[in-house]
């Protein structure tokens, strides 16, 4: 079975995350920012990766601690779940419907992290997620588990809906990448990635 753990603590937040490659996509997530937690638990149901998330953060600042370091976590056990990435699809794109809102994410698990973020908001915030912090979130989440994601919304005006298919649409993308193949090769013509 592929799985990450990762326990990080700094003065800032404590984080606590397992995910299991198992296709099942079991989410467990309690960051302490509701909307968050909306947007994880779509993250793991739709990329079906089990996930369990707890995280205590210094939620008195705001939430951009909490979140960033969190996408670090989340990175890294990914990154450790998938190993060398060996024996991968490798690449994945998904193009995601909410309603108005319409979000493509294409992603490539090379080792080579990399974020491409093209998605304005119109607000500030939903509820106590501030939306600005969607980019932070999915930059430490691509350079620490060493992918290149681009994340493009291609139209929308609603920002819940917006928010909501950027985070489904990398879920769609990684559920995807993350597949094995067929002979546990490396899809590279390096031959390693
Ligand atoms: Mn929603």
């Amino acid at each position: 079975m592929r799985t990450g753990t990762i326990e990080r603590e700094t003065k800032e937040t404590q984080i606590k995350i397992n995910v299991v490659l198992d296709g099942k996509g079991r989410a467990d997530i309690d960051t302490g920012i509701g909307f968050f937690d909306h947007m994880l638990t779509a993250l793991s149901v739709h990329s079906g990766i089990s996930m369990t998330v707890k995280v205590k953060g210094d939620l008195h600042v705001d939430c951009h601690h909490t979140i960033e370091d969190t996408g670090i976590a989340l990175g890294a056990a990914l990154g450790q779940a998938l190993g060398t990435k060996a024996g991968i699809v490798r690449y994945g794109t998904a193009y995601i419907p909410m309603d108005e809102s319409l979000a493509m994410a294409s992603l490539d698990l090379s080792n080579r992290p990399f974020l491409v973020f093209n998605c304005d908001f119109t607000n500030q915030s939903c509820g106590d997620y501030d939306l600005c912090m969607t980019e932070e979130f999915f930059r430490a989440f691509a350079f620490n588990s060493g992918m290149t994601l681009h994340i493009n919304l291609l139209y929308g005006s609603n920002d819940h809906h917006k928010a909501e298919a950027v985070y489904k649409a990398v879920a769609h993308a990684l559920k995807t990448a993350v597949t094995e193949n067929s002979d546990g090769s490396t899809l590279s013509t390096k031959g390693v990635l």
